[in-house]
């Protein structure tokens, strides 16, 4: 048999490059033990490999060539988003495709899975003819092209943006069975970057008059929605980068309004004005959708900051377990308002609760991942996770949400969600 992986060849052919030379200086460096140490270790391997010394033939031929863009193993082509189209091919670009939270770990969507809520299709802009203009109650009307845009001093954070109809779904009468990112989808995270929008504001120079702003999207529907100018001012990016390369089409290339921790609408993609105004315009967009009826027949509009929210991803609905054991629930919190402080979950059905471990470090307005280890002992129960955030913001139960809107509120659902666990391994989403 060849021996593929001859650590003293491996060595000697090496030296071609550079780095392989560095290699080969430390390796020679550990001497003639060395070397016996590491031969007898690759025959331990080997004598201990489970197919008996045959190398599977992946490691017999040379690997797929190099390439400009790389793309995720075949073997995850699974890994899709949700694609709901809210009038079928009749508006092929007119709905949702949701991010499947429920495969991903960490807290980082990568672009390809980020969510995409668009009213009418991802526009295909170019960016060398691109303008993004800035007037309305400002001293000097400004238009920017996007080469302009890039010689700006920029800012790198991170954020979640939510679609307010985020967890819809779960206001339907009967808990619905589908994967939590059908559900709860409409969330997704990154590593924005862009320029502060209030440098771009600053230079045209606000008018004392001017409090709000309008924004409005190159797209097909021309998106837009009114902004207090506060927020515009304390953390609002215009932002061209998506975890590290441009943005993508459907978050907006070549560039977006990023306003960390507000309703996702909020965010315009594919941004072409800002409008300095004394009021807000009280546009389509802000007027037909998003307002949450309430018990008295009012509703309530410009609900900004989303609230502070969490879900189980592992397990969740339509998963299974292999059998009582332990297990690892795992799964993303996140807050409008700021920092998530705490996540505590419960594993009786709501009876008691345990603080979750928060990972890393939780950042202002981002997701954070949560874990806790589980003892399942086999038999029926329920999950659930509740979020607090730095301010004290915490998730309402399904039952105090409820009553605190009207029965056709369609917005803003942040109650906690439950999922039921069977004793066939079987995991429901349930109301609880
Ligand atoms: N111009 C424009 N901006 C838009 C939209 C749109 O359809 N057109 N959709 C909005 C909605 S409803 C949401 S939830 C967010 C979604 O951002 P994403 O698609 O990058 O996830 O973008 C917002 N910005
Ligand atoms: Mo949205």
């Amino acid at each position: 048999m060849t021996d593929h992986h001859d650590p003293v060849s491996d060595a000697v052919s090496a030296v071609a490059t550079a780095d392989a030379a560095r290699e080969r200086r430390n390796f020679l460096k550990r001497g003639a033990a060395g070397l016996a140490a590491a031969a007898a270790a690759a025959t331990t391997a080997r004598a201990a490999d489970p197919i008996g010394g045959d190398f599977p033939e992946w490691s017999t031929k040379i690997g797929t060539p190099l390439r400009g863009y790389g793309q995720p193993s075949r073997f995850e082509a699974p890994v899709q988003r949700y694609v709901q189209k809210a009038f079928g091919d009749l508006a092929p670009g007119t709905g949702g495709a949701r991010a499947p939270i429920e495969r991903l770990e960490g807290v980082i969507t990568p672009n390809g899975l980020h969510f995409d809520r668009s009213h009418n299709g991802a526009p295909d802009i170019d960016p060398a003819k691109h303008q993004l203009l800035i007037h309305g109650l400002v001293k000097k009307p400004l238009s920017f092209s996007i080469a302009d845009l890039l010689r700006y001093p920029m800012v790198s954070r991170m954020h979640f943006i939510e679609c307010s109809g985020n967890s819809g779904l779960n206001l339907a009468p009967q808990p619905p069975q589908l994967p939590a990112g059908v559900m709860h989808g409409l969330v997704s995270c990154a590593d924005w970057t862009g320029i502060p929008l209030a440098l771009l504001l600053d230079e045209a120079g606000v008018e004392p008059a001017g409090k709000w702003l309008l924004a409005e999207g190159a797209d097909s529907a021309a998106m837009s929605r009114s902004i207090p100018l506060g927020k515009c001012y304390d953390d609002a990016i215009v932002a061209l980068y998506q975890n590290g390369e441009r943005l993508r089409p459907e978050q907006g290339y070549p560039v977006r309004l990023l306003l960390p921790g507000w309703e996702g609408n909020m965010n315009v993609k594919w941004l072409r004005r800002l409008k300095v105004t004394a009021g807000p315009t009280h546009t389509k967009d802000e007027t037909s959708r998003y307002t949450d009826p309430q018990p008295d027949g009012r509703a309530r509009q410009f609900t900004f900051e989303m609230g502070a929210k969490s879900v189980i991803l592992r397990p969740s609905s339509t998963m299974s377990m292999q059998g009582a054991g332990l297990y690892e629930i795992s799964g993303i919190a996140w807050s409008g308002g700021g920092r998530i402080a705490r996540v505590e979950i419960s594993t009786d059905s709501g009876a008691t609760w345990k603080d979750a471990v928060l990972q890393g470090q939780a950042m202002p307005k981002s997701l954070v991942r949560f874990r806790l280890p589980w003892e399942w002992n086999g038999q029926a129960t329920a999950l659930q996770s509740r979020a607090t955030d730095e301010k004290g913001n915490t998730q309402p139960s399904r039952a105090a949400f409820r009553a605190e809107f009207a029965p056709d509120i369609r917005f803003h659902n942040n109650s906690i969600v439950s999922w039921a666990v069977n004793a066939d391994g079987s995991v429901k989403n349930v109301y609880l």
